[in-house]
């Protein structure tokens, strides 16, 4: 593969809700490029970007990937990722290194749950987008009533920049507002007919242009003088204004297309060609230099230029059949195949292979890449996801997103007993390419803990290890409670006295502390004067105070959204130091937190179930014996779907408990949704049980 130039290269990045069709639109741009031969479907297992064993098996994108096409002499790299609750950590990063992104939405559907979402993520990164509303020849398809969710719920910056000819079975093309013409398409999708509107249609097709110049010209102060004056824009003009206005985010073109039957796609890429960014323009990658002695260093920044020292940011790994792929986004310079780089996070020095562009899994081999282009080497020693990769004179770390810690927390155990170091190792490939999955060790059971995003996520995990040769046992899931306070409690002292022969301990510290709102976390207010607590130690007293929430109170739970007001104490000359005031501090919290009306939280997850109307009854009636609390209920398609509010702990077996309930016609996704007090009948009973585990272990 030749080298593409920083300004040639177009990373873009499809999100949206699950099952929406990015993945069918990847692998139909693939083909409609004549990067494939034949068309890759979800459907039966031959995508190239859902290639793996358990993406096949669950149908749908569970890890992002990449692919490329080249169009109009551009690189387009292709990033898709998944719009499933479960998986969205990796979509967040993944969105990262796109320049651009296509929000694909069904037109079937409208905006989703995730649509909204992943919007968010892109805001997040700050870039441009389009819509495309796919599955146009589906039944139900309502393209209107698609741009209005668009408009209503994600921006009214969006305008549509087609009108579908057609719909259902009838969709046949559409009239491009851009060129003022109806585009229709032969030759399996592979290439567009170009006609004049249709006579019926023209008047529809004028007044959208329209509005479209009119939003054009609003982006740019010297056209919308132009406009004012004449009334319309040359089209000339108009071409420039509308990529400009794409580029600054003052417009969100909404595209049709039905990605399944390989309609729409030139569009799409001429748009991503003529109006999308460059890596050039985006904004220089953020991160910092490197810090002495532990400490974080100063922010920095790379610019894409092809003349810099080389960075390479490692956005995500894969295990691959030679062995781990890391996946780079060149930030800076000439990174080239068989050299040697800093690995900056570890400060050690990395030796690249081959470098290779991906499509799928499928690797081409390339001997330099240009800053913004995408791409893999293998076997990397030390290098891990979120790490970069750079010149050792100019050595750079780029940021990386912050990865949420685990929502759900499972015990598993190796069904055989001679497994267990394998599991070991299976498990920490597992990590590395999951940033989203946590391995840690139950200090009371000796278990080993999978935390994740939710059921489903742990439940890939577990089919991963499977297939690595190691079978597991998923045992019933932990609950994260938090412990906070609902009421106050003044003037407590914390006192730590140790008279041993010499040299003494002594601290003493008075607190009041209170309860903040929920997600409130931690605040510490130092309210000492005249020296009472001397200033060196009033970072211990904080410090006994963090260590000792971590460790939780009432139940060894952590705690949560609480404040503290540390205003009076007592010190020796000669026996006290920072150890005696930290004690001092956790001593104070723990004696005021008690006094303060403890109580437990849990997480309470958004649960939205669908099903046939028939077992409607039972599936409400099920979720009112799990605490839930009912948000609604509407229909989609021949399906209801029911919404509630449900304590996690009453939902650690709803996969199996639902397929028994429908027969297996049933589906529900879950997230997250806030913590809640814990009622206290029930809480007295998990905090008798977690004082039954913390004592086994003393
Ligand atoms: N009729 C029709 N079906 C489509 C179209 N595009 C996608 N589909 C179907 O919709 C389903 C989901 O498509 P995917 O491409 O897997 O959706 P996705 O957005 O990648 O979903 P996740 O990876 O799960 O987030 C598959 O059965 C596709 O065949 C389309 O244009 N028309
Ligand atoms: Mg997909």
């Amino acid at each position: 593969m030749r080298t593409y130039t920083p300004t040639e290269i177009r990373d873009v990045v499809l999100v949206g809700h699950g099952g929406a069709g990015k993945t069918m639109l990847a692998d139909a741009i693939l083909f409609a490029t004549r990067a494939t031969q034949r068309l890759g479907r979800v459907d039966d297992d031959t995508s190239t970007f859902d290639y793996e064993p358990e993406e096949h098996k669950h149908k749908s994108t569970i890890s992002a990937s990449v692919g490329h096409v080249e169009w109009k002499k551009a690189k387009i790299n292709l990033v898709d990722t998944s719009g499933h609750g479960n998986f969205l950590v990796d979509t967040r990063i993944a969105v990262e290194v796109g320049d651009a992104g296509v929000v694909v939405v069904s037109a079937a559907d409208g905006v989703q749950v995730y649509t909204e979402r992943t919007w968010g993520y892109l805001d997040e990164v700050g870039v441009p987008r389009c819509v495309l509303v796919g599955k146009m020849d589906r039944d139900r398809a309502d393209f209107d009533a698609a741009v209005d969710s668009i408009r209503t719920t994600l921006s009214d910056k969006a305008l549509p920049i087609h009108i579908p000819i057609g719909v259902g079975e009838g969709f046949t093309g559409m009239i491009d507002l851009l060129s003022m013409k109806a585009l229709s398409w032969k030759d399996e999708g592979r290439a567009v007919e170009s006609a004049d509107i249709p006579a019926a249609m023209q008047a529809a097709a004028k007044a959208a242009r329209e509005k479209l110049e009119e939003a054009v010209a609003t982006a740019d102060d010297a056209l919308l003088e132009k406009y004012l004056e004449s009334g319309a824009l040359s089209d000339e003009d108009f071409q420039r204004g509308f990529a400009k206005a794409v580029r600054s985010r003052a417009l969100y073109p909404i595209l049709a297309g039905a990605p399944g039957l390989v309609l729409g796609v030139q569009p799409l890429l001429d748009l991503i060609v003529n109006a999308f960014p460059s890596p050039v323009e985006r904004a220089p990658w953020r991160g910092r230099l490197p810090g002495s002695g532990g400490h974080e260093g100063p922010e920095a920044t790379r610019a894409p230029d092809v003349e810099a020292p080389v960075s390479a940011y490692v956005w995500k790994t894969v295990n691959s059949e030679i062995g781990r792929l890391s996946l780079l986004r060149v930030l800076s310079g000439k990174l080239t195949g068989d050299s040697n780089l800093l690995s900056v996070n570890h400060d050690k020095r990395e030796h690249l292979g081959q470098l290779y562009a991906l499509q799928g899994k499928a690797r081409e081999g390339m001997t330099e890449a240009y800053p913004g282009d995408l791409v893999a080497v293998a076997k990397l020693k030390t290098t891990r996801t979120g790490d970069t990769l750079s010149d050792e004179k100019a050595p750079f770390l780029a940021n990386h997103p912050a990865v949420p810690a685990p929502m759900i927390s499972y015990a598993i155990r190796a069904k055989s007993k001679g497994d267990e170091d394998k599991l070991g190792l299976r498990l920490a490939e597992i990590v590395d390419a999951d940033a989203a999955i946590k391995v840690s060790h139950d200090p009371t059971s000796k278990e080993v803990l999978l935390g994740g995003t939710g059921q489903i996520h742990i439940e890939v995990a577990v089919e991963k290890l499977a297939r690595m040769g190691v079978a597991v046992d998923l045992l019933p899931p932990r609950v994260p409670y938090l412990e906070t306070i609902k009421g106050a409690a003044k003037n407590v002292e914390g006192k730590h006295k140790k008279q041993t022969g010499g040299k003494g301990q002594f601290g003493v510290v008075y607190i009041d502390i209170g309860p903040l709102p929920r997600g409130g976390g931690f605040q510490f207010e130092d309210a000492v004067v005249g020296g009472t607590v001397p200033r060196q130690f009033i970072p211990a007293v904080e410090k006994g105070i963090r260590n000792r929430m971590q460790r939780g109170v009432i139940a060894g739970f952590p705690v949560t959204d609480v404040k503290v007001r540390l205003f009076d104490g007592k010190y020796h000359d000669v026996d006290s130091d920072s150890r005696s005031f930290e004690i001092a501090g956790s001593k104070a919290f723990q004696e005021a937190f008690k006094q303060a009306r403890p109580c437990l939280l849990e997480p309470v997850m958004r649960v939205s179930v669908e099903c046939p109307e028939e077992a409607m009854g039972a599936i409400v009636g099920d979720l009112n014996h799990r605490r839930g609390q009912m948000e609604g209920m509407e229909v989609v398609g021949r399906n209801q779907v029911v919404k509630a509010l449900v304590p996690m702990a009453e939902t650690l077996k709803y996969s199996s408990d639902l397929r028994s309930i429908t027969g297996g016609r049933g589906s529900f996704s879950m997230e997250f949704s806030h913590y809640a007090e814990v009622p206290a009948h029930l809480a007295e009973k998990v905090i008798a049980e977690a004082k039954v585990a913390h004592e086994e272990e003393e």
